[in-house]
């Protein structure tokens, strides 16, 4: 066929890396960037059969997110603007593991014949990259497999991952898409939502992350001129992406990053990591130099579900019933779920780890917040509730406030630049300090261990993670480990995107926390 043809022309330029089995993860594939020429044009292959399957635009994000820079690799998005949908997941696997020319073009004819894509081409792909080196190449890499199917690949330069999200779900509905749009749709909810507050008065030191965020977020503050938030941006490109900076590190080091140390204690600070999909917020320590306090995904869906909760109750009666619901992993910090349960009296669901489980959950209620502990996250609100509001807006404060709210923040994905605005919005309205927001609940003290084993895949987990199906044994040892420690929980489960697993633990102190974590680990090895 002439969909074989194109493909056998094409691939030689890109062949399979000797050995290399690539496997769709969390979230797409990731490795050394030198390995993914063949994951990439094959991705571009299957992203194009996805559009125009869909006869919509889909997108293809070149990104490793908090990875090393020589890393690198692709998050794949819906017509919908949501991540691929795991049905396609299998396809994704079986293109980007094929060996031979023949073999690749028999997985490209079988995935045309059960989606019953009779004839290729028309359709856009559109095709972003982040700051690492390796972006352009990879992104060509794509567009030769998009092009395999007739359909356009539209390069969209240097984008974070949630800016092309949203401009695949925007232009998906017709409405304006560009870079600008993002930038001036975010910028006026803002303002719409502080309309008639008091600027916070202090400056929000950014770490970039040395990636992308950078000049996306100086983009944004532009339009943000006027607004009263002052943005004092700080690792935007000058050190190593991810290099002893970014979200990811003040999680785990809950250390300061690079380039703060002129910043003064209890200044509001925020990080995001290298793709701006995860927001962390931070305050530098007084009593412990070099430390942070954290503001983490856990106590960021706490300050939105409570700015969602402000608003609803200040609904005229014709909104009716509104369902709110806080998704989290099991990484939520116990204190954080007894806080929403007991004194927001929201829902909270709990899902495995991985964007695509919470956003799913998420979609259950008329609003639905998740944010993983790590940072990434977002609010959905369902479209019913949404026209409910656009009738009341008019008469309603609180009715067209939720609409900006609905807009600040990114539907599509989780995204730290939107959620920046939301978090800065939200402690605007209540005139509160980061004091006001740390006192909401204590963190119960956690400690997380990775543990490198032979084979990871003999760790199986249900009940969202929070429970070992196999080895036989193990989850009754893990038990036993956290019988006697008071507030004890303890989990483990084989990562999604490293070679290891993972051990959470939690106590009602540090130590027991950590002792906890070690016996735990010493299990699984
Ligand atoms: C990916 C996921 C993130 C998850 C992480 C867990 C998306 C967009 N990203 O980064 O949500 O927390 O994997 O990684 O789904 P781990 O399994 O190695 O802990
Ligand atoms: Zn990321």
């Amino acid at each position: 066929t002439s969909v074989g043809a194109a493909v056998e022309a094409a691939s030689a330029r890109y062949p399979l890396a000797k050995g290399f089995r690539p496997s769709y993860g969390t979230a797409g594939f990731r490795a050394l960037a030198e390995l993914l020429d063949s994951t990439m044009f094959r991705c571009g292959i299957m992203m194009a059969a996805r559009a125009i399957k869909a006869s919509a635009i889909t997108g293809i994000c070149i990104t490793a997110s908090h990875n090393p820079a020589p890393d690198n690799g692709v998050k794949l998005v819906e017509p919908s603007g949501e991540m691929l949908c795991q049905e396609w997941e299998t396809y994704a696997n079986d293109l980007a593991n094929a060996q031979t020319d023949s073999d690749l073009i028999a997985q490209v004819a079988s995935l045309l014949a059960r989606e019953g894509i009779a004839a290729p081409g028309g359709g856009i792909v559109m095709i972003a990259h982040d700051t690492r080196p390796s972006g352009p190449h990879l992104a060509e890499a794509a567009a030769a497999g998009v092009r395999c199917l007739g359909v356009e690949p539209q390069m969209c330069g240097l984008l974070t991952t949630p800016q092309l999200h949203w401009m695949v779900m925007s232009r998906n509905r017709g409405q304006p898409w560009a870079e600008a749009d993002y930038c001036a749709a975010l910028a006026g909810a803002y303002q719409q939502l502080v309309a008639g507050t008091q600027p916070l008065g202090q400056t929000l030191y950014m770490d970039c992350a040395n990636g992308v965020g950078a000049p996306k977020m100086a983009a944004l503050a532009q339009q943000l001129a006027g607004a009263g938030l002052a943005v004092d941006l700080r690792n935007t490109g000058e050190g190593v992406l991810n290099g002893g900076c970014g979200s990811d590190f003040l999680q785990k080091d809950r250390q300061l990053p690079a380039n703060y140390a002129d910043v003064p204690a209890g200044a509001r600070c925020c990080a995001v990591d290298g793709d701006s999909d995860r927001l962390m917020y931070f305050t530098p320590l007084a009593d412990t130099p070099g430390k942070a306090l954290l503001f983490d995904g856990d106590r960021i869906a706490c300050l939105s579900a409570m700015l969602l909760r402000d608003l609803i109750s200040a609904l005229p009666p014709g909104a009716g019933d509104v369902s709110v619901g806080i998704i989290q992993t099991a990484y939520a910090n116990g204190a954080a779920s007894a806080y929403i349960r007991d004194n927001l009296g929201c829902a909270v669901e709990v899902t495995p780890t991985g964007v695509k489980y919470l956003h799913e959950a998420a979609h259950h209620y008329d609003c639905g917040v998740y944010f993983e502990a790590n940072g990434h996250g977002t609010v959905l609100f369902v479209k019913d509730f949404l026209a409910r509001l656009e009738q009341l807006a008019g008469e309603s404060r609180a009715a067209a406030d939720l609409l900006a709210l609905s807009v600040v923040i990114n539907q599509a994905v989780g995204d730290a630049l939107s959620g920046i605005l939301l978090v800065e919005a939200a402690l605007r309205r209540r005139a509160w300090g980061l004091d006001q927001w740390a006192a909401l609940y204590t963190d119960l003290p956690s400690r997380q261990l990775k543990v490198t084993v032979a084979d990871r895949t003999v760790i199986t987990t249900t009940d969202a993670e929070t429970r070992c199906a196999s080895p036989a044994g193990l989850q009754a040892a893990i038990d036993a480990a956290v019988a006697p420690v008071p507030r004890g929980r303890a989990f483990v489960r084989p990562s999604g995107t490293e070679d290891v697993v993972r051990v959470y633990a939690e106590a009602d102190s540090q130590e027991a926390a950590d002792a906890l974590a070690g016996a735990v680990a010493k299990l699984v090895h």
